[in-house]
This record gives C-alpha cells, structure tokens and sequence, in this order.
C-alpha cells in the first residue's frame, strides 16, 4: 500500500482545508430561507481550489398559483394561501442555497457578451482588441492568420478566438504529440503510485474542495506538480501569455475517469484569500486526449455563446435545442484553452463561469493559473518556480522563441 511522509505545509493545507469544511455547516445557519432572501444576500461559493464568497440575487419570483377550472370549490376558496415550494434542507433543518443563489444569473452591471461570428475566421486586430483590458496573449509570436511564427516549424500553433467579449481563446497543436504522451505518462505514473502522486505531485482528490453548502461537485483527481517537472508546460504559457515563472501556481495534472466532472464554478479566488500573489488573472489548460462530442468532458460556459457559426451548423443539423448554443469546447488531444476569470486589474469577471462537463470516457488535463504577483507554492514541499528556470530557457531555444519575460 502506498504510504509516504507527508510534508508538513501539505498537512497544514490538509488540515486549513478540513477546519473550512467543517465550518461550512456553520455558515449555512446564516443562509436564510428562501422565502426571506432579498437581494445581494451572502452565500459561501466554490472557487477552483478553495470557498469563496459571491453576492446572490433575489429568490426567483414563483409563478401564480392556476385555479383549476372544473372545481366548484376553487370558487369559494378565496383565501387559499399560496403554495410554497419547500425548500431542500440540510442535515441541520436549514435551507440548501439554489444554484442561482450560488451562481447569480448575470445581471447588466456584469458587462455586455459578444460571441464571435465565425470561429474558424482570424483576425489579429480583432483578437488584440478582445484582449485589451486582459494580461492577453502575446500577438507577436503569430502571423496575420493566427499563425505562430516560431522556429519549430513542424508544429505551428494556431490561435482562434472562441469569444470576443470576454475572449476565450484556444491554441491548436500547443502541445506536441510527444509533449502529450509525457504528460499522460506523468498522469500513468501517479496513478501507478497508489493514486498518492510520488515526491514530485502531490494528489489532491477534488472532494476536499467540495461543501455540503456547494452545488459544485468536483470529482476528478488533481495532482499539484512540481515546477521543474513541468518546465515544457511552464515555457510554452510563458511564450503564449509573456508572464513571468513566479506568477504561476504550482502546475497541476488533472484526470476524469467515467462519469467524473467539475461542475459549474469560477476560477477567480476570493477576495479575502488574495494575499498570495493576488487575482488569477489567466487559466490556461491543455487537453492531453480527444473526447467525441458525444462523449462529454466539454469545458462549457454557462453564459457565453459558440460562434454563430457553430451554431448555425448544429441548427442545420437539427441538434440545437435548450442550452447547446453555450459555448462548449471539446477535449482535443494538445490544444491549449485559454481563458480569463479576472481583468488585469484584478476585478473578477463572473462571466467566465464554467465547468468540466461529465466526461463518458477518461478525459486528461494538463493545467496551469496565472496571477497578478508573485505567488508561493505550497505543495509539493520546497517547490520553486526557480528550479524550472533552467529547463524554461531550454524549451523556449528549442521553440526558438525570443523576447519572452
Ligand atoms: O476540465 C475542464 O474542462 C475544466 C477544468 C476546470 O474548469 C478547472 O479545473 O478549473
């Protein structure tokens, strides 16, 4: 049976994250009812990796009771109080917040969307223009046709803008066929170590994240890799986004077996959790297998649209029906998504709520968060974005890619 040392700074993440848990009961006692929620009322939230906090909307409004017309009696009951819908209680009695008082709805305060017309069209003004209030991506290393210009000629990126406003972007071919396999071993040979990561991950299983208080179910396995063991995944976001190494968040492995997912959740920390390194002002990940559309394991935005397009084309096909016009971005085997939870001021924009659709098959990630300033890892023990430096300058020659931070 696997066992190991655990690091102290790991078990003293375990245990914050165990007094989180067992305090979210007592957070529920603060959830009023349904019936008594007005406006902008607190609830607790899921972030990737952690609680946060969102303000919630009203109690949507419920519909008139209908009067049945064939009874004599509906006639003379005048005073019939309205029917409640009971709300779902929890262990304690107590109201289980609703999806909306978790994720509100947008309102127009959260900005305008604006998909993109054509998803497979490239324009690199358009894509600048999207990009302008985001830490972007650096426009130099591509052509006029999305084109990368790097020195790796027989594996050219291809950058597509998947939403103007706010942009989600994807990069074909970010991955080599030979970078993909390293990783799915990577993945193989975590799993193959009782499941427990070896000195170089450390396995997070995604219901540490989870509340009773929550919607979002994660139940995927994450690893928390070191640095160094990462540096072609650290060297290709450095060249894509032109950010600095001690930005980023310890890289991360992810892995869905059937019928895993992570539901709806935002990626932006909250506000009282900033103290390291601030907002995430980019999640990038990278899609280390190919998932069929029927297959599931999509990462769907709750409020964005596909490029019209896309939907055009599943209109023709007669497939469009109640929420297939969200924005879906299936699994491809080394294309990278690239997204943004928080303006590069650091406000957080809740438009970019998503999740990782149940998957039918495994379906494998490769992940990695960008912040403001410089962030400390915690897991595994003494990881440093230093110690990746080396093999970072490395890849970035062999890409034959210049002038990145
Ligand atoms: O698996 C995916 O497609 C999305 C993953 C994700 O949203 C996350 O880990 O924050």
């Amino acid at each position: 049976m696997y066992s190991r040392v655990l690091p102290s700074s790991y078990v003293k993440m375990c245990t914050n994250l165990f007094l989180l848990l067992m305090s979210a009961p007592c957070v529920a006692a603060f959830v009023p009812p349904p019936s008594a929620m007005s406006s902008h009322v607190s609830s607790t939230i899921l972030f990737a990796g952690g609680f946060g906090t969102a303000k919630s909307k009203s109690a949507p409004k419920k519909k008139a009771n209908k009067k049945s017309k064939s009874s004599i009696l509906s006639d003379i009951q005048v005073d019939e109080a309205p029917k409640q819908s009971t709300p779902k209680l929890d262990r304690f009695g107590l109201p289980i917040p609703t999806e909306d008082d978790i994720f509100p709805p947008l309102t127009s305060d959260d900005g305008a969307r604006v998909p993109v017309s054509d998803g497979d069209e490239f324009n690199k003004e358009d894509v600048a223009e999207a990009l302008q209030h985001h830490i972007g991506v650096n426009l130099d290393i591509f052509d006029e046709n999305g084109q990368s210009i790097h020195e790796e000629k027989s594996n050219r990126w291809k950058l597509k803008l998947l939403h103007q406003d706010p942009p989600v972007l994807s990069v074909e071919n970010f991955f080599s066929e030979a970078d993909v396999e390293q990783y799915k071993s990577m993945i193989e040979s975590n799993e193959g170590n009782n499941g427990g990561g070896n000195g170089d991950a450390v396995q997070l299983s995604s219901p540490t994240f989870s509340s009773s208080l929550s919607l979002s179910r994660r139940t995927s396995t994450t690893w928390f890799c070191k640095y160094e063991s990462m540096s072609c995944l650290l060297a290709k976001a450095q060249a894509l986004l032109n950010v600095d190494l001690k930005q980023m968040e310890e890289p991360q492995l992810v892995r869905y077996r059937t019928g895993e997912e992570f539901s709806w959740h935002y990626d932006e920390i909250p506000s009282a959790q900033l103290s390291n390194g601030g907002q995430r002002l980019a999640t990038l990940l990278v899609y280390l297998n190919d998932l069929d559309k029927d297959r599931g394991g999509g990462t769907v935005f709750r409020d964005l649209k596909s490029p019209v397009n896309e939907s055009n084309k599943r209109k023709e096909k007669g497939s469009s029906k109640g929420n297939d016009n969200q924005l879906t971005v299936r699994p491809k085997s080394g294309t990278a998504l690239v997204f943004f939870p928080a303006f590069k001021d650091g406000k957080a924009d809740p438009r970019t709520l998503h999740k990782g659709e149940v998957a039918l098959d495994t379906k494998m990630i490769a992940q990695l968060w960008i912040h403001e300033k410089e962030y400390q890892a915690s897991v595994p023990e003494n990881n440093l974005q230093v110690d990746a430096a080396s093999g970072v300058r490395e890849e970035l020659e062999r890409l034959g890619v210049k002038n990145v931070m």
